[in-house]
């Protein structure tokens, strides 16, 4: 598995040169993209939002196009995935559904209560023979349907369609809904240690798709979705290395939302020094088994609840590999420590620095990669020879599905699932 890996953090050096370093030029600051950035999602103060669901195209990094459907803002273009909708808990929600496809379809919003639609309590639909057509109340083709709820606990949760579910949902019809708990933004959930860095909150939208069943709906042919095969693999309705280009990058107008994610290494008895959250959601039918490397990340929020034991208290862990399962939410904190602030007597787990030359991935002598959560190796230290490439002795780790034909672009290794998590020097990054 560690060859493995080291072979992937090679081919995550060269694309990591030609996608975040070249086509970050764009940015208006000029500064690479490291991922630092808030959350971007929908939020007012009415807690009212309008969608509307409709037909779009996304690229794919081997440079196809897929039809796919999704909610659209209604102020703005399609994009994939639906807009990431922001909310306290507690506060009454309005989603206005606007149809724009030619079948019905509907929003469900596992996790919220009290689902109103139009009005009247949300109920499910069922055909002639008795089947179940809708988990709630569509919209027909063509109309509008509006929903309220009460925001259910502070996480992570799914908004995606009700109604023919096997094909909606691989057409593209979901999206993340992040309920926040009142008054503390900068908290997953109601527990002091859920804190984490409000620059440095990612969510992650996991999906996948067989181009030939989109194709098969785009052009109106007969489809069977009991024998999808998929090919491509989402974050955020993007594929590696997109997946670590800047949200709202040019050249991925319909794929708004990127997955680089960004740390500074944790400072002890810092206050200012905190974790990055993940917010990960499953909007597949499979398991998709995501890690980064290098380190576990601390599961601390799970489907709207908190990883509490009896009375409240800490039942968070570590885990190398979170498998997200179909419709599940797992919030987890990623954080590293720095070589500087190493101390193996108050570590629980001595874990032994590697040598500089040890977390060199070559080709040659170029530093990228550490396979280890302690971080060494700033410019001044590096021995003689050795050529940084990259901005200012910041670490990348490689992060993806470790099913690995979901890190794949049609059958192409390291693409798909995938993304990096970059880590900073602890003083930070000049011009970063
Ligand atoms: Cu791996």
């Amino acid at each position: 598995m560690i060859r493995k890996h080291r072979k992937a953090a090679v081919t995550a050096a060269v694309v990591l040169l030609s996608t975040v370093g070249v086509l970050a030029a764009p940015a208006s600051s000029g500064a690479v993209n490291d991922g630092s950035r808030r959350l971007p999602c929908e939020a007012n103060s009415a807690n009212t939002f309008s969608l509307d669901a409709k037909s779009g195209y996304v690229s794919t990094p081997d440079g196809n196009s897929i039809f796919m459907w999704s909610y659209a803002p209604s102020t703005r273009g399609f994009q994939l995935p639906g807009p990431t909708l922001c909310v306290d808990a507690g506060v009454q929600v309005t989603v206005v559904l606007h149809n724009s496809l030619t079948e019905p379809t509907s929003i469900v919003f596992p996790g919220q209560q009290h689902l109103r639609a139009d009005g009247r309590p949300a109920q499910p639909r069922f055909d002639g023979t008795g089947l179940l057509t809708s988990m709630t109340d569509p919209a027909a083709a063509g109309g509008t349907v509006t929903y309220t709820f009460t925001a259910g606990t502070p996480g992570t949760y799914l908004y995606e369609s009700g109604t023919d579910v096997s094909l909606q949902r691989e057409m593209g019809l979901y999206g993340a809904l992040v309920v926040r708990p009142p008054g503390a933004p900068d908290h997953v959930n109601g527990r002091g240690d859920s804190a984490f860095d409000l620059d440095r909150e990612y969510v992650y939208v996991l999906s996948e798709v067989d181009p030939d069943l989109h194709l098969a709906v785009e052009r109106k042919r007969a489809y069977d979705v009991t024998r999808t095969k998929a090919r491509y693999f989402f974050i955020n309705g993007r594929s590696m290395p997109d997946t670590i280009a800047p949200d709202n990058a040019a050249w991925l107008p319909s794929q708004p939302y990127g997955a680089l994610v960004h740390i500074r290494p944790f400072v002890p008895g810092d206050p200012n020094s905190r974790p990055a959250l993940v917010r990960y959601l499953d909007a597949g039918s499979v398991n998709y088994p995501f890690h980064p490397h290098g380190n576990d990340q601390r599961v601390i929020n799970q489907d709207g609840q908190p990883a509490e034991g009896a009375g409240g208290s800490d039942a968070s862990y570590d885990k190398f590999l979170v498998d997200v399962a179909p419709g599940q939410s797992v919030d987890v904190l990623d954080q590293w420590v720095d070589a500087e602030h190493w101390d193996p007597a108050s570590n629980p787990i001595p874990v032994p620095l590697p040598q500089l030359q040890d977390q060199i991935v070559g080709p040659g002598t170029e530093t990228w990669f550490s396979e280890n959560p302690y971080l060494g190796g700033t410019p001044g230290e590096l021995p003689a020879g050795v050529v940084q490439n990259n901005q200012c002795g910041e670490y990348y780790m490689v992060a993806h599905s470790h099913a690995l034909e979901q890190a794949t672009n049609f059958g192409a290794s390291f693409g798909g699932m995938m993304t990096l998590v970059r880590i900073d020097p602890p003083a930070g990054c000049p011009g970063s």
